[in-house]
């Protein structure tokens, strides 16, 4: 009889234990979710990775922070630098976004999509026609990041995706919040990880080669322009976001704390992270280049969406 009831203490003992468990362990996962959004779902079998309903963006969740303000580079008039918060978490798409999504977006509005037939020889500065320029055709294929779209369009897309651009503090933290330079890591760039100018840039797109690039990366990365935006996994950041560095820059929204004292002049904004067409070094993620609206459209820059987490 003792024995029995010794059997049955256990048995309950060893239920009570495993319904505890059960509800620690559905705690913690629900402690980590992070609050829920409209439109925005749990990708099933991709923990971490949330999909955005209205665009169909990948997102990942970058919690709040610190983050190391990096020192200018070569771009000497932004010169932010120390340590800054970003106080309240968001999340920001895994990959730039795509020409496939872009044209929905242009289906749905009533916009005309971006042309990729764009004149790579006109005048840096002004984007203006240069004496020897020719237009030429850009691949604009369905999974490659968009390119031709201004910092106006590109934010009237995410609004419409139920987002907004990231700032540029945000952008740096999801590249890589502790200094370091590129989103990998400590790793010399190189073609498993950079899609930037380098050897396979030698044919159709050499006029960017000769006229920004006079010295290519010694590495062949497999692409000449744009790569899909789901490949080179390897040069992912810790949150997982693909081309981060390189493939297309992606328009930000300037903040002082990356700005310093520096100010922008009415009609220019940031883009960071280098494209296909930059020096490998150009792709670290700590320099900031200013553009105006004078060069609106470019087929090296892009962008990507955030949503605030509340
Ligand atoms: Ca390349
Ligand atoms: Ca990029």
């Amino acid at each position: 009889m003792r024995g029995a009831r010794r059997t049955v203490r256990r048995t309950v003992n060893a239920f009570v234990g495993a319904a505890a468990l059960v509800t620690w362990v559905a705690l913690g996962t629900r402690a980590q979710e992070p609050p829920p959004l409209p439109g925005l779902t749990a990708a099933p079998g991709r923990p971490g990775e949330w999909t955005n309903a209205a665009d169909g963006s990948t997102l990942v969740r970058v919690p709040p922070g610190a983050m190391q303000i990096r020192p200018p580079g070569l771009w000497k008039h932004y010169p932010g630098e120390g340590t800054a918060g970003v106080h309240s978490g968001f999340f920001i798409g895994k990959y730039e976004v795509t020409w496939a999504q872009y044209r929905r977006f242009c289906e749905a509005t009533g916009r005309a999509p971006p042309s990729n037939v764009i004149a790579c020889k006109g005048d840096w500065v002004t984007g203006q026609p240069g004496p020897s320029c020719r237009c030429r055709r850009f691949e604009a294929e369905d999974d490659h990041p968009v390119f031709g779209v201004s910092f106006e369009e590109a934010a009237a897309y995410c609004a419409w995706a139920g987002g907004r651009l990231p700032t540029a503090l945000e952008w740096e933290t999801a590249a890589g919040a502790d200094g370091r330079e590129y989103p990998w890591g400590a790793a010399a760039p190189d073609g498993t990880r950079l899609n930037a100018a380098d050897e396979s840039n030698a044919g159709e797109c050499s006029d960017h080669r000769v006229r920004i690039n006079p010295g290519l990366a010694p590495w062949d990365d497999g692409f000449g322009c744009t790569a899909p935006v789901t490949s080179l996994p390897l040069g992912a950041s810790p949150y997982g976001c693909h081309h981060m560095s390189g493939n297309v820059a992606e328009w930000v929204v300037a903040v002082p704390e990356v700005l310093g004292d520096a100010k922008l002049q009415p009609g220019q904004h940031l883009y960071l992270g280098g494209s296909w067409a930059s020096h490998h070094g150009h792709c670290r993620i700590g320099l900031r280049r200013p553009t105006t609206s004078a060069l609106p459209r470019t087929t090296t820059i892009g962008f990507r969406l955030c949503r605030s987490a509340r």
